[in-house]
């Protein structure tokens, strides 16, 4: 046992080391930081601030510029409590970002959809990757990101983001997320989609309690008999206005200690805000870990 001479268990490993996005590679022997471009005039944390093509594309070069290895485009909030916009008004918003993106800047892209035309419409525009935070659950989202053949961020969610926060409830929270996720991957399988380009995610704040948030921390390691990458998203999120009593521009600190906690226990990719201090944090971690 690595324990019993004083030394630390392997580090996590993924199942496979790199990610292919539209041509970039993304290194999975090292934790992947995403960063977060919200441009949507609602989102919980940054509503508004990047809803230009120019203001989101200087957002971009600055994570890049902290140590991003991937943006995360997204036109349509998932907070807690936030309306659905339509195909059009989302398309809008996103798809000149990612052009410009993709233009300007040499990085790996997804986007944050749940919408099939909206996949579709990215990845022509120069995304490489789908995250989606219904996992698919969408008519004809399995078949497009089939076809498209990039990978994909399959996340547990329960309800819909408009009511997901008035009373969820599971049996036993990581064996029911364990299970959901379990099932997407075998949908994705049966779709088409290639087992290394699934990445699954357990959903913080999606339909949870404090409680149920901290318990799927506590056991993340649990997801690594799912052999698929795992992406977390707990940045700044009302979990730590909850445990602190904190606004939403003073977690970060928060945020980085989530990160870290959930990069110890197998995560390899992080869905972050603040890209420059979690990048630390994490490269120092496994500085010392590997
Ligand atoms: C996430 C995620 C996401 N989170 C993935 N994509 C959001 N793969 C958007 C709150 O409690 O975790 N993983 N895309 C943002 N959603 C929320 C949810 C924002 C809850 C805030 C809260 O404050």
């Amino acid at each position: 046992m690595a324990q019993l001479d004083g030394r630390r268990p392997d580090p996590p490993r993924a199942r496979c080391a790199s990610l292919r996005l539209a041509g970039r590679s993304l290194d999975l022997k090292r934790v992947a930081i995403m960063g977060i471009l919200n441009v949507t005039p609602d989102s919980f944390s940054d509503g508004g601030h990047f809803l230009s093509p120019v203001a989101a594309v200087g957002q971009a070069r600055a994570m890049r510029a902290e140590g991003a290895d991937i943006i995360d485009v997204g036109g349509e909030s998932t907070r807690p409590g936030a309306q659905p916009v339509s195909l059009e008004e989302e398309l809008d918003r996103v798809i000149p970002v990612i052009e410009r993106v993709a233009s300007e800047l040499d990085c790996p892209i997804s986007i944050d959809t749940t919408k099939p035309a909206v996949m579709r419409a990215a990845v022509a525009a120069g995304a490489g990757m789908v995250n989606d935070v219904k996992a698919l659950g969408e008519a004809g989202a399995l078949e497009t990101v089939a076809r498209l053949g990039v990978p994909v961020c399959l996340m547990h969610l329960q309800g819909e983001p408009r009511t997901m926060q008035e009373n969820p409830v599971y049996k036993d929270v990581v064996a029911d997320v364990r299970e959901f996720l379990a099932d997407r991957q075998q949908a994705c399988l049966a779709a088409g989609i290639a087992r290394d380009n699934i990445i699954i995610d357990p959903g913080f704040g999606f339909g949870k309690t404090v409680t149920h948030n901290l318990d799927l921390l506590r056991h993340l390691a649990a997801f690594k008999v799912l052999d698929s990458p795992i992406m977390v998203g707990l940045s700044r999120k009302s979990m730590i206005g909850k445990l602190l009593g904190l606004p939403v521009d003073r977690r970060a600190h928060a945020s980085v200690t989530l990160a870290l906690l959930a990069v110890q226990q197998g995560a390899t990719l992080v869905r972050v805000h603040d890209v420059g201090p979690t990048c630390q944090a994490i490269r120092m971690y496994e500085a010392v870990t590997h």
